[in-house]
């Protein structure tokens, strides 16, 4: 039987094996080449080469935990200490992990483009880490506490923080500067996103599942400013069918293909 046969080889399987058709390649190359301005908004799929488990999908970190309990503000409210094991838990998973070759290859993109912004939504730090400088964190940042109390935010990589931390400056409780489901992104990362977004050529949206917003609707919003929207993702999303290019297969494999 030939592999496209075969019911159990999968979209996502076979972009793995022979990687998206050349010429899609070739096309987003120039289009970036002759761009100005571009921005690229990351989610967890670009950092699921380096170990990091995606929230959504087979592994997904939402399969094991419900995010409902340990991801909203209501749940840091009723159980502190619980969400803290969760976040320390995932502070000491991601400690020893490095960024890959998307990570790096977004690093080579900002030295050759004239204006270029990363748009983030993952929290883990790889971006900074790999080398990247124009980083914008919508969701924030799990290297960053901050005070419920003064609003004090301070980087803090202590492996593992206390069960419940404490602020130095005041005594209140501290919780990680992340941002939760029904909390406000901040307003003006979130100005200087769609400032990037309203006036570049070209979007890159690179391994997120467009399920949550704002982020899911960045894309739409880009493309209706005009950029041209290319997707990289293992799968296609609900919005890959507004976009102008989808490459299906792994950002560390494509992205590096992008480059001069
Ligand atoms: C690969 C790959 C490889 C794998 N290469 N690809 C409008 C309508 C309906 C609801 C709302 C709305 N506006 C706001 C809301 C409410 C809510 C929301 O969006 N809910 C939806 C679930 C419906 N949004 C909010 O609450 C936001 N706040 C807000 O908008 O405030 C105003 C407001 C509030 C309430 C109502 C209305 C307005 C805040 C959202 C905060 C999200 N926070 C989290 C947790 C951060 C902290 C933590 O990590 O603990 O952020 S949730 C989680 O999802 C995390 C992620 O950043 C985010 C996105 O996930 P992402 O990155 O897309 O990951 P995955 O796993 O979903 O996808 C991975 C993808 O990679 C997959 O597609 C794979 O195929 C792919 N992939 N390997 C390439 N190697
Ligand atoms: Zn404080």
């Amino acid at each position: 039987m030939g592999q496209t046969d075969n019911p159990l080889h999968s979209e996502a399987q076979e972009a793995d094996r022979i990687g998206p058709p050349r010429e899609e390649i070739e096309r987003l190359r120039q289009v970036l080449h002759q761009a100005q301005r571009v921005v690229a908004l990351t989610g967890a799929g670009i950092s699921a080469e380096s170990g990091v488990p995606t929230f959504r999908g087979a592994d997904g970190l939402w399969r094991q935990y419900r995010a409902i309990d340990l991801a909203t503000p209501q749940a840091f409210a009723r159980d502190p200490r619980l969400v803290w094991e969760f976040y320390n838990w995932r502070r000491e998973m991601l400690a020893p992990l490095k960024s890959n070759a998307g990570h790096l290859a977004l690093v080579e993109l900002e030295r050759q483009v004239p204006e270029f912004l990363l748009i983030t939504q993952n929290i883990d730090g790889l971006h900074h880490a790999a080398g990247s400088t124009n980083i914008l964190e919508l969701h924030g940042n799990i290297w960053r506490v901050r005070c419920t109390e003064c609003g004090e935010v301070t980087e803090d990589r202590t492996l593992p923080l206390p069960a419940l931390p404490t602020c130095g400056t005041c005594g209140g409780l501290l919780r990680p500067d992340v941002v939760w489901f029904g909390e406000m992104l901040d307003t003006l990362i979130l100005a200087k996103a769609y400032e990037g977004l309203n006036s570049c050529q070209a979007l890159l949206i690179i391994g997120t599942s467009g399920n949550v917003e704002p982020a899911a609707s960045m894309g739409l919003h880009a493309k209706n400013h005009g950029a041209v929207v290319a997707e990289i993702n293992l799968e296609p999303t609900p919005q890959t069918e507004a976009y102008d290019i989808s490459l299906l297969g792994k950002a560390g494999v494509i992205l590096p293909q992008l480059i001069d």
